[in-house]
């Protein structure tokens, strides 16, 4: 599996008005897509679409662009919430969070081929997501984030160890993580990180700065992903 996983958010881009995070911190992107192409010319080899605040049309179109870019570098692409436009674009999947449809339903309708995740804050509820099928999960928030505007309390670095003693599939700490944070999470049992703000700025050179961290800790074999041009971990992320 890939170690790093690129979720993408509003502020990424200055062409919409966005409520959060204040227009001083946005990110100087032209577009959402823009940060997205940096972060698979840095070696970002998972997306995730999050838009919490755009309209379904814009977010399709936005989507079908994404899927173009993702699939001629190999990359992973990862719908969040909504399983029928992970379905409309042929995302490689969906990542739902505990008040979106159940699991199942994604399942039935997106096929047991593709990539499910759920996000979790809990040791049960990690458990719970990989008895019902997630492929990975999204465990967190670990740390206090801008970003996601409902987040639930931060559970800290050690509940990291916890669930890996819980569950086998992939576990993606979330919440708040910088580059500082990288060699105690990966310690912890980590298996990737999933980040937002964190990788802005330079998307690029952050996303090439921390996948060098991830390899030095040998958790990511890049002169394979090179050679065969696509990082063949489990159901293709
Ligand atoms: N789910 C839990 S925390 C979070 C999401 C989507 C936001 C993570 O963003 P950041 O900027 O990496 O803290
Ligand atoms: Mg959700």
């Amino acid at each position: 599996m890939f170690p790093l996983y690129f979720i993408t958010d509003p502020f990424f881009s200055t062409v919409r008005d966005n409520k959060h995070p204040p227009a001083t911190q946005r990110d100087p992107h032209k577009s959402l897509l823009d940060a997205v192409r940096q972060a698979i010319e840095g070696g970002a080899r998972l997306i995730q679409y999050r838009d919490k605040t755009g309209g379904r049309r814009e977010m399709y179109e936005t989507a079908k662009q994404l899927r173009k870019m993702t699939a001629e570098h190999g990359a992973v692409l990862i719908i969040n919430d909504q399983i029928d436009l992970a379905l409309a674009v042929k995302a490689d999947g969906v990542h739902l969070g505990q008040e979106d449809l159940p699991l199942w339903i994604a399942r039935k309708i997106l096929g047991n081929e593709a990539i499910v995740g759920i996000s979790t804050h809990t040791v049960e509820e990690a458990i719970h997501a990989e008895s019902e099928g997630a492929d990975y999960i999204g465990f967190g928030p670990i740390f206090q984030t801008q970003t996601k505007e409902d987040a639930r309390a931060p559970v800290g670095l050690e509940a990291i160890a916890k669930v890996k003693r819980k569950v086998r599939i992939p576990i993606y700490a979330i919440g708040g993580i910088q580059r500082s944070h990288l060699s105690d999470l990966i310690t912890a049992g980590t298996d990737g990180v999933a980040v937002i703000s964190a990788l802005a700025g330079d998307v690029r050179a952050n996303v090439a700065e921390w996948l060098g961290i991830f390899k030095r800790f040998g958790k990511l074999d890049l002169d394979k992903t090179e050679e065969r041009g696509y990082p063949t971990f489990t159901k293709g992320f």
